[in-house]
């Protein structure tokens, strides 16, 4: 026995080298893959390796740091944010619009500094996103916090851990070095085409939408629960330092390539000008680049590039003199609201839709523009026949700004937010922490319409024939009301409606049928369960693998679940213990539908989806043959040869040479009485 507790030292101690390897490995390819977007490494091994680290990490938790890959969505749901001062402040930029503003402003540096010496700038894209700082110690990411009144934020670490450009540990590349400490500044952002899914996914699963990515970030910033903010695509560009005494630097320019070398993304934008002629070209150059950009930017910030120049040149009282920011004009114009609509979305959320006199807005003619939400409308206190401003910005929709209160009549007239649902009459409720107000009949018209068009449409069952006007039309026609209802449909129903032959009749009671045996993560997301979009069915699927587990299961059980949060958990619980739902499930078993089972996930305890086994010497409680049955039957592997794939070597009587080796790897080796706990022997 005493060679078997040497053993486990020594499997400890290869663990927590093995562990070191596979952090620097992972955090170097995430980096190249997230921050340089120029991966060297196939997802597939990626994934592996990270398997290996987890699975490593699982048995050895007390060898768990905080800069390993795997920690980026931890920490439990905070009350509130913490404050935090910041060490040195966060100031503001001083607004240019236009080139004649950044003349006076380099007027401005030359009559301060009693010189007209020619000065160099760098010039930024001005990302429109939200400020933070990051704070680095000996190199490892120690707090992270929001720019709040510029002196003091709120610590938002455990969000700001789980955006994959920003690094928990810095790079030091050769020669590098890493300073004792570092506060890290840069801007948080979600791209355009993220910011899309986004919101269209939010649209799905009926929560209200983001007005701009400016807000998503925001948003998903301030969620106290960072698996929330682990779902959002969050992204950082990094723009500066507290401090730049002490850094192997003497320009902006170099500190931006010094903080890329230290593993943060720098923006590829940034350009040296030797005259602020040159700066106002870029100006220029970059206005036309941004509608190709992948992300939202308000302007340029011109920066003195010079430390020395910017030291004497100082700062006011909340701004440096060395900085300025040189903003685009916005594509905004100003028109009547007309009226204000509110639609029902599929959960039954009233959604309020301006109606706008046509209006020409860079290019495209705006006649109606998104109020969001209920909060979002009283907040603005807009009036019916106001003058409104309204913008489109970059992808988004149109959305009304504000109204221009000095047009102001008199004549103007409340918009009257309706108290009964506009569909069916329905009494409204409003959730007080959801900002939308919901119309709670589950027989609601619009509702169930909806309801069984998400069910036949492409985000789920994604059945051929049976688009957004067939439903109206069949619903219309009082053939199905609810979703068992669909496959009742025969062909003969079809033919003959109008716009249906017995051909389209035909086909789409096949696809009907195709559909009667859906995967357990398209079924779930067919049923439009609110706050669970495909991502989160798919999800679920895999760690439930059936039906019947997911419709009993709990809320904790949800929440064990990386990338589900206390909302969607409260959500599926609630609706799974719908009578209604529950019954409408029986139905359609009774009709035939069977979903299937998904292979469950190693995350769904229990199982060794990723576990490899290698077996050196003779077992005494079982045969090799039976050990392997088990092991295929959890959803493991067994390797025939020692290889960095096998995270278990199983130790039997007399062992072989593999032994040695796996040491010499660092491999994980378990006693027979610990394989047998492992397999629930
Ligand atoms: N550079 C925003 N401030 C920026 C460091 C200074 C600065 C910004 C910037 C003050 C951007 C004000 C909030 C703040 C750190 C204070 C940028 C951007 N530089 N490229 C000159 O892209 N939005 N914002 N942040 N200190």
């Amino acid at each position: 026995m005493a060679q078997l507790s040497l053993l486990n030292i020594s499997g400890k101690d290869g663990a927590r080298q093995r562990l070191q390897a596979l952090r620097q490995e992972l955090n170097l390819h995430a980096h190249r893959y997230y921050v340089l977007d120029d991966p060297i490494l196939a997802d597939a091994e990626y994934d592996r390796l990270f398997q290996e680290l987890v699975a490593l990490e699982r048995q050895y938790p007390e060898l768990i740091t905080p800069d390993s890959p795997s920690q980026r969505v931890g920490g439990a749901p905070l009350a509130q944010f913490a404050t935090v001062p910041h060490a040195v402040p966060m100031l503001s930029l001083e607004n240019a619009f236009g080139g004649d503003d950044l003349v006076d402003f380099e007027e401005r540096l030359f009559r301060f500094l009693q010189s007209r010496e020619p000065i160099a700038y760098v010039t930024e894209p001005k990302l429109d996103g939200l400020a933070v700082e990051l704070v680095y110690e000996d190199g490892l990411f120690t707090l992270g916090s929001t720019r709040g009144d510029g002196l003091v934020g709120e610590d938002i670490s455990n969000n700001l851990k789980t955006i994959p450009t920003i690094p928990l540990r810095l790079l030091a590349p050769h020669g590098e070095t890493i300073p004792k400490r570092i506060e890290v500044r840069g801007e948080v952002f979600i791209g355009l085409a993220d910011f899309k899914k986004l919101n269209e996914e939010r649209g799905k699963v009926g929560e209200p939408l983001f007005a701009n990515p400016r807000n998503g970030a925001a948003g998903s910033l301030r969620q106290l629960d960072p698996k929330i903010t682990a779902t959002r695509p969050l992204d950082f560009f990094v723009y500066g330092v507290s401090d730049t005494t002490a850094l192997p630097c003497t320009t902006q320019h170099e500190l931006l390539q010094y903080l890329g070398r230290l593993g943060f993304k720098v923006n590829p934008l940034v350009h040296i000008c030797r005259s602020i002629a040159e700066v106002v070209s870029q100006f220029a150059l970059l206005r036309e680049k941004r509608p190709t950009l992948p992300y939202d930017i308000d302007g340029m910030v011109v920066k003195v590039n010079d430390f020395a120049l910017q030291e004497r040149l100082g700062a006011k009282a909340r701004s440096p003199r060395w900085a300025i920011a040189a903003k685009f004009p916005a594509s905004q114009a100003t028109t009547r609201l007309l009226a204000v609509e509110f639609g029902v979305g599929r959960t039954g959320a009233i959604t309020p839709v301006a109606i706008l006199e046509p209006v020409k807005i860079g290019g495209v003619t705006v006649s109606r523009a998104t109020l969001h939400n209920e909060d979002e409308l009283r907040r603005k206190g807009l009036m019916l026949g106001d003058t409104v401003l309204v913008q489109r910005a970059g992808d988004v929709i149109p959305e009304v700004v504000k109204p221009v209160i000095e047009n102001r009549t008199g004549q103007e007239q409340p918009v009257i937010m309706p108290t009964t649902c506009p569909e069916c009459g329905f009494a409204l409720v409003r959730i007080e922490q959801e900002a939308i107000t919901r119309c709670p009949n589950p027989d609601c018209p619009a509702q169930r319409v909806r309801g069984l068009i998400h069910f036949a449409g492409k985000s789920g069952m994604d059945i051929e024939g049976l688009g957004k006007k067939a439903v109206e039309q069949l619903v219309g026609q009082g053939l199905i009301q609810d979703i068992p209802d669909i496959y009742q449909l025969e062909a003969g129903d079809l033919a003959g409606l109008d716009g249906w032959g017995e051909k389209s009749a035909e086909n789409a009671v096949r696809a009907i049928e195709a559909s009667r045996t859906p995967t357990l993560a398209k079924f779930l997301a067919a049923l439009g369960i609110r706050h669970v979009g495909e991502v989160t069915a798919q999800l679920l699927a895999r760690n439930f693998a059936s039906l019947a587990r997911i419709s009993q299961a709990g809320e904790a059980d949800f929440l064990h679940i990386e990338g589900i949060g206390a909302q969607m958990a409260a959500s599926l619980v609630e609706h799974f213990r719908d009578p209604a739902v529950r019954e409408m499930l029986a139905r359609l078993e009774d009709l035939g539908v069977r979903v299937q089972e998904e292979q469950p996930a190693a995350e769904s305890g229990g199982t060794l989806a990723d576990s490899v086994f290698l077996f050196t010497g003779a077992l005494a409680r079982l045969s090799r043959h039976e050990a392997k049955a088990r092991i295929k039957e959890l959803g493991g592997q067994v390797a025939s040869g020692i290889s960095r794939k096998v995270t278990h070597v199983v130790l039997g009587e007399s062992p072989g040479s593999k032994l040695t080796k796996a040491r010499d790897l660092g491999l994980t080796v378990i006693t027979e009485d610990e394989f047998l706990r492992l397999i629930g022997r």
